[in-house]
């Protein structure tokens, strides 16, 4: 055994290998939309597993910022990876974010667009961000109804050629303040010729690559708080190609996601258009949020599965005591314990894209599920993928230890998902926020009527709703008891569903 060399794993198609990805879609689309889709998802399958190969081949690719050129002329340019490049023919050949908002496949439009970010978004190297806020600003724009906006930004959004296409940022966070962006410093003043420009710090900005970005302000002069923040849509480039009043001051030096240009900027007089009325900023944002969150959900889905996928394949390669893991009892229900808690996710997840693409057609009922439905589904796979990950580093031994096996990058990268578009603690607020009152009350309902067609309830979650519910009962009164119970609460919901 001194020259035994244990062979790698290897990835399939990831379109043709994942039965509980074809399962739910064979139960949840029509045979017609299912046939028109199949061979792009193929496609896609057998990209996952192209990208895999080839990056296990190469040194890892990362972001360079150059502030200035050869003459001391400021440039501030961002020069991306190969995966990244490749970005916008990708994005606009399978309608990553089109495919969302197109009308041809009607109410089934969000699972067809959020299978195929499913099955991009490893081999994506987190280009799936900026994708996820460009639909996300789609949305909300949609949503705001400020039609000369929607006019010129939407259909770059949606685009399906390549040179047409926008992506978006979405700035928010800033030294001061992350969750609580009421904190926002950044402010709004009309120049002498009325028109409105931005003056601040942002801390965060995953997609200033892109061509536009919707970001918070507070105008000046108006009052203190949440409502009085507004939020302006931002063209990052003047009609020259010059930078529009910003400036990039470095780029972040993370845990994971280092493919993905996060950068920290100074708005320094960025002419910028107000989103409606100057005011009701977070109102306005919210339905980017929401879908930023529902992205988030389905790229961790994407990364445990790939983390299962090369446990599994592993499994088989490997030997320990006499026969390969995969047949080893312990080892076997390790992985199959994993795979369970997976799967119970992905059919959560998109159980919430399904509601989201019934849009005009949901009933108020189904509206107010999404809601909450929503950020449950964000926190509950924001943690669950950092377990699956590390579970996932322990089932290769040593070497998911071992960088240039590929395995310790799912770690780092998953650890990003219970950290932006909201912390776990702020969803599980937001779940307060979304239930109100009364909402626990039809959460339960709509869950037993779930639970009717599913055929009964084995598994007692009957039994932890009630208990959900009495306690929230119990602490109604109390904002304080309430919010430290918060995370435990959401958690039981989560789990429920
Ligand atoms: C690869 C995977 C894809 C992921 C890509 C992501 C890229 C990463 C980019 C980022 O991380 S961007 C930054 C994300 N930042 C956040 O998510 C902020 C976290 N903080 C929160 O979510 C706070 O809850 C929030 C700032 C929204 C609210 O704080 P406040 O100051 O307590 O607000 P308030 O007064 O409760 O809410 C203001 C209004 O918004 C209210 O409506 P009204 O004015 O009509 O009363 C709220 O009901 C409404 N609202 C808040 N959250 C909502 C919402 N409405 C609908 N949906 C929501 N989620
Ligand atoms: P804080 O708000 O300071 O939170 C610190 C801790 O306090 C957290 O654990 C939180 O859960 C907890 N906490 C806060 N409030 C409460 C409360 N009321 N009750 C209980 N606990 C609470 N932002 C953008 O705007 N645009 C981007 O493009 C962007 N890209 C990002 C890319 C990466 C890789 C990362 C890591 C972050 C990015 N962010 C971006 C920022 C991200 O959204 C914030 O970091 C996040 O929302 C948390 O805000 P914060 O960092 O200020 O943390």
């Amino acid at each position: 055994t001194m020259d035994f060399i244990q062979s790698a794993p290897v990835l399939g198609n990831q379109y043709r290998d994942d039965p509980v990805l074809r399962e739910m879609l064979a139960r949840s689309l029509p045979a017609g939309v299912l046939a028109a889709i199949e061979g792009d998802l193929d496609e896609l399958g057998a990209y996952a597993a192209e990208a895999w190969a080839e990056a296990r081949a190469r040194e890892a690719a990362e972001p360079t910022l150059q502030q200035w050129d050869a003459w001391g002329g400021r440039i501030d340019r961002i020069d991306v990876t190969p995966a990244w490049r490749r970005g916008a023919a990708m994005t606009t050949r399978y309608g990553f974010v089109a495919a969302g908002h197109e009308s041809t496949h009607g109410v089934h439009a969000r699972i067809d667009q959020f299978t195929r970010v499913y099955l991009y978004h490893v081999a994506s190297e987190f280009h799936t961000c900026p994708l996820a806020m460009s639909d996300g600003a789609a949305t909300a724009l949609k949503a705001s109804g400020a039609t000369a906006l929607v006019e010129r930004a939407v259909p770059r959004l949606l685009a399906r050629d390549p040179a047409r296409l926008w992506l978006s940022g979405q700035w928010m966070t800033e030294t001061a303040g992350g969750s609580d962006v009421a904190r926002t410093g950044t402010v709004a003043r009309r120049d002498r010729d009325g028109a409105w420009r931005l003056y601040g710090r942002k801390w965060f900005t995953s997609a200033v690559v892109g061509e536009m970005a919707l970001a918070l302000a507070h105008p000046a002069g108006a009052g203190d708080g949440t409502d009085a923040l507004a939020l302006f849509l931002v063209e990052t480039r003047d009609t020259h190609g010059r930078w529009n009043g910003i400036r990039i001051d470095r780029l972040k030096d993370k845990l994971g996601t280092r493919e993905l240009p996060t950068a920290e900027i100074h708005l320094d007089g960025a002419l910028a258009t107000p989103v409606g009325e100057p005011a009701h900023g977070v109102r306005l944002i919210a339905p980017m949020l929401n879908v930023t969150r529902t992205w988030n959900a389905v790229c961790a889905l994407a990364t445990m599965r790939r983390c299962l996928a090369l446990a599994s394949d592993y499994a088989r390669r490997r030997e320990a005591f006499g026969r390969p893991l995969a047949r080893q009892p312990l080892h076997r229900a390790t992985l199959a314990a994993l795979a369970a808690e997976f799967e119970a996710a992905f059919h959560f997840v998109f159980f919430v894209a399904g509601l989201l693409g019934r849009g005009e057609q949901a009933t108020p009922g189904e509206r107010a599920l999404l809601r909450v439905l929503t950020p449950l589904a964000k926190l509950w796979t924001g943690r669950l993928v950092v377990r699956v990950a590390s579970e996932t580093c322990e089932a290769f031994g040593g070497a998911g230890y071992i960088e240039n096996t590929g395995i310790p990058q799912l770690l780092r990268d998953a650890q990003v998902f219970p950290i932006w578009e909201g912390t776990t603690n702020v969803l599980a607020l937001d779940v307060l926020r979304a239930l109100g009152t009364d909402g626990v009350d039809a959460l339960a309902t709509e869950a037993r009527a779930l639970l009717a067609e599913a055929g009964g309830d084995r598994h007692g979650i009957g039994a932890s709703l009630d208990a959900a519910r009495a306690w929230h009962a119990a602490r109604r009164a109390s904002r304080d008891a309430l919010e430290a119970g918060a995370r435990g609460f959401a958690l039981t919901l989560a789990r429920a569903f």
